[in-house]
């Protein structure tokens, strides 16, 4: 160890040298990370090619992984845990006078994902990289990422987070490997000699796909897979096509940002460029690699298993169509039967108005040819599903319908499976929003449970834990996540539920201190931690958070002492920035907040903090403080949730409705181990049904709900008027689409329970170690696993896993 730490310092001092022309001492922080990360890719070097050339000369089977987003957070230590380094590398660092830590902070955190689906698709590349899983990752180089958040008298306010304005280590050019992408101009079909019909493309716009790879490092194994995004560029050999400064730059528009996740989808030219360009440039790539290997393309689905993440890259589908039928001249009955092996699916939302949908003329107008694809897709569907099933079937699930491209249709009916991401999320599918499609391929349907990674939630973001873990029942844990229930059995161990509580105060003290660095509010490590941070929508309920403060408000006022546990209300969220609501309901928070923290009398038992732009790196931050996690949505709306399993990991209790992966969450952790409240989702289907829901009943017969409401409007919160009345008129007048005042009692009485429990430190740590205990049942390396064998049929590489683990 001293030795490797000695060459690891000496080995720094001279890159940092190399590249700056200083000493490592007068260098900032940013100089500092870059030269580490610099330094790391020597170390990970020949295991990134070795694995590459590994794939390519045994002819290996790999999973592509189609995502428009990724949230992989910062990547130094994650890089330097798995590579076995971290603790070389702080010794080193911290060594030479320097803090790690605070170099660490030095990286970007790239927000190129809106939020728990980007979050999954990072988790799933460490995961699969640990398990040995020969997967790649497919995405999109975004020029700018998701909005950085700020705000300005309470208002969300967004700005350009502009991630790349330093050198981006970790990524690779490679501009050899570049494909161009097609758009536009129109398309003819002509008889070739062979009397074959053959596209012939008049006026279309070509532009260059170039890619950058990310390394994907394994856990303490050989493994290193790659992560690789394309950027849209003016094609070196064609430039003159693009002579004016605006049509260069509408080439580099197509990968210049992020579109948010918005409340009520629309198709936008641009995010369709987006999606095609992304599809396209992968699926050119994957055919590049297969040809090279030299087999028959009947073989094409033994070696290939691409998946894609929601219906966003759909348009591989016809795109790999395209290139069978018209580069390689399959016939449609082979092609069709090509994808068909190759392609699997995962849902994320049964959100009806997040459901992708095309105008047919604008796909016409953008992809001629991939127009031309689809409609042949749908004049079979009609021919074959239509004699099979019958014509109103057929009509239901046919991927135009009404002159829109049904993306979720189109997917389902090319893959050969489509999973949900947790039990409830799967049979809702099944059993009401994708029905029709079960009724015609009921094989096709699974679930695979989603999971997180517990390298980066739990051992990186909570070190004193986890080596609290590794003192008690070995590190075993760390590569088989299972093992992590051993210490279920020291559930009565006084000392250890001692140690479990003073680890969880001294990250509450941690973020007591960001808290008061950076927003000026100081809040008490004593007190309960109550933490919802997830993307800011209506389903979630933030709101319902919010109307329970401004409950305990009055409590404390009208009876000083009827609130025994002081509490801080955390939050984190960015709504998308045409979600008008969600940005209202931003605004009542921070007001809120403003009221409670500034008024003595309630503050010494409430405090609420809204952190501005939220993201993985803050999320790591917060996550191992918390002593409780809102899990509310609207029971049947939540498809999983990833922060519930998250919060788990690190201790927290979970306050939730039976939504998501809840269920699975009550089912490993036990009933008396979290707080459930509110409807079932059979329960809402049942009321919207019947149509006997009427808030505004609750608001005039319910006392508290009556006076809780009324503070939206009466002038207590300081400077709502606007977001107040709309919140009121969502709630009594258009109501209550989520249904908070029907839960609202229930949740109190929830709350409450909560805080009694607090109150008993013992009792209160016992169950944080029986949901770390269970949290292993979460990890994502057994989801990777379970896809592996289920969907994509590949084996994990040599590791540590134990067949039985996953099964
Ligand atoms: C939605 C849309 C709508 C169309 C326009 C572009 C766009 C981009 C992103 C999104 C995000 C919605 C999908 C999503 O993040 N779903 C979440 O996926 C998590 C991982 O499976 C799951 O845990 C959450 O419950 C689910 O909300």
């Amino acid at each position: 160890m001293l030795s490797e730490v000695k060459t690891f310092q000496k080995e720094y001092m001279t890159q940092f040298e190399d590249l700056y022309a200083y000493s490592y001492e007068e260098g900032t922080d940013t100089e500092r990370f870059l030269a580490l990360g610099l330094l790391l890719r020597r170390y990970y070097g020949d295991r990134w090619k070795e694995s590459v050339s590994e794939y390519r000369q045994d002819k290996k089977r790999q999973v592509y992984y189609f995502s428009m987003e990724y949230l992989p957070g910062r990547q130094l230590k994650s890089n330097l845990l798995n590579l076995g380094l971290l603790q070389t590398a702080r010794t080193a660092i911290d060594g030479l006078g320097l803090d790690f830590d605070q170099i660490v902070r030095a990286e970007v955190d790239p927000a190129l994902g809106n939020g728990g689906l980007g979050r999954l698709a990072s988790c799933f590349m460490d995961s699969m990289a640990s398990t040995g899983i020969a997967g790649n990752g497919c995405g999109i180089r975004y020029r700018y990422g998701l909005f950085k958040q700020k705000f300005v008298n309470g208002h969300q306010i967004e700005l350009p987070e502009n991630w790349l304005r330093n050198l981006n280590v970790w990524e690779v050019r490679r501009e050899g490997k570049a494909v161009t992408v097609r758009f536009g101009g129109t398309v003819e079909l002509v008889p070739n000699a062979d009397n074959d019909l053959k596209p012939v493309y008049h006026n279309t716009q070509t532009i260059l796909a170039v890619p950058y790879d990310t390394p994907q490092i394994g856990y303490h194994n050989k493994t290193v897979n790659t992560l690789r995004l394309f950027s849209a560029e003016v094609p070196y050999e064609d430039e003159t096509a693009y002579q004016t400064p605006q049509e260069r730059n509408a080439v580099k528009q197509i990968t210049e940002v992020l579109y948010p996740d918005d409340s009520n989808y629309e198709g936008r030219l641009l995010r369709l460029k987006q999606e095609y360009f992304l599809c396209s440039a992968g699926i050119q790539t994957i055919v590049n690699h297969f040809k090279g290997l030299k087999l028959e393309w009947s073989e094409f689905p033994e070696k290939v298993a691409i998946h894609i993440n929601d219906t966003h890259p759909t348009l591989c589908i016809p795109e790999l169509m395209r290139i069978l039928l018209d580069d390689e001249g399959l016939s449609w009955e082979q092609a069709w039967n090509i994808i068909h092996k190759t392609f699997s699916y995962t849902n994320h939302t049964i959100l009806a108005e997040a459901m992708e949908r095309w105008p047919v003329d604008m796909v016409e107008r953008t992809l001629p040819r991939i127009m031309q694809i689809i409609w042949e897709i749908n004049r079979r569907h009609y021919l074959i599903k239509g004699a099979l099933y019958g014509q109103d079937i057929a009509h239901k699930t046919a991927p135009v319908i009404d002159g829109q491209v049904q993306m979720a249709h189109l997917a389902i009916l090319a893959s050969h499976s489509v999973n949900g991401v947790a039990k409830l999320h799967t049979e809702i599918l099944e059993n009401y929003t994708l029905r029709n499609f079960k009724l015609i391929s009921p094989a096709k349907f699974n679930n695979k449970t989603n999971g997180i990674t517990l390298r980066r939630w739990v051992m990186l973001a909570n070190e004193p834990l986890s080596n609290l873990i590794d003192q008690r029942i070995g590190k075993e844990w760390r590569s088989s996540p299972k093992e992590v229930s051993l210490l279920k059995a020291y559930q009565t161990d006084k000392k250890l539920l001692k140690e479990l509580l003073a680890v969880k105060k001294a990250n509450k003290e941690r973020f007591a201190a960001y808290v008061a660095d950076q927003m000026n509010i100081e809040i008490d490590p004593n007190a309960l931690f109550d933490v919802q941070i997830k993307r800011l929508h209506a389903y979630k309920r933030q709101l319902l958070q919010a109307l329970h403060i401004i409950d305990r408000y009055w409590r404390i006022k009208e009876d000083p002492g009827s609130i025994q546990q002081p509490r801080v209300f955390i939050f984190g969220a960015k709504a998308a920035p045409s979600y008008h609501y969600a940005k209202e309901i931003i605004k009542l928070i921070n007001a809120l907040a403003d009221l409670v923290n500034n008024d003595p009398e309630v503050s010494e038992f409430i405090k609420v903090v809204f952190v501005e732009n939220y993201g993985v790196s803050l999320a790591e931050l917060i996550i191992p403080s918390a002593d409780l996690s809102e899990q509310i949505s609207l029971s049947g709306k939540e498809a999983s949730g990833t922060s519930n399993m998250k919060l788990m990991a690190n201790g927290a209790l979970t306050i939730g409705t039976l939504d998501g992966a809840n269920v699975e969450i009550r089912d490993s952790v036990g009933e008396d181990n979290l707080f459930l409240f509110g409807l079932k989702a059979d329960e809402v289907e049942n009321l919207k049904a019947s149509h006997i829901y009427h808030s505004a009943d609750y608001y005039h017969n319910n006392p508290r709900i009556k006076r809780i409401l009324d503070t939206l409007i009466d002038g207590t919160i300081p400077d709502i008027e606007e977001e107040g009345r709309d919140i009121f008129d969502s709630l009594v007048t258009y109501n209550d689409e989520y249904f908070l005042l029907k839960d609202f009692d229930s949740f109190v009485d929830a709350q409450d329970q909560a805080d009694l429990a607090f109150q008993d430190p013992h009792e209160w740590a016992r169950k944080c170690l029986l949901n770390i205990a269970a949290s292993g049942n979460f990890s994502s390396d057994y989801t990777v696993l379970r896809y592996a064998k289920e969907i994509w049929k590949v084996d994990p590489g040599l590791h540590l896993f134990n067949i039985q683990d996953f099964s």
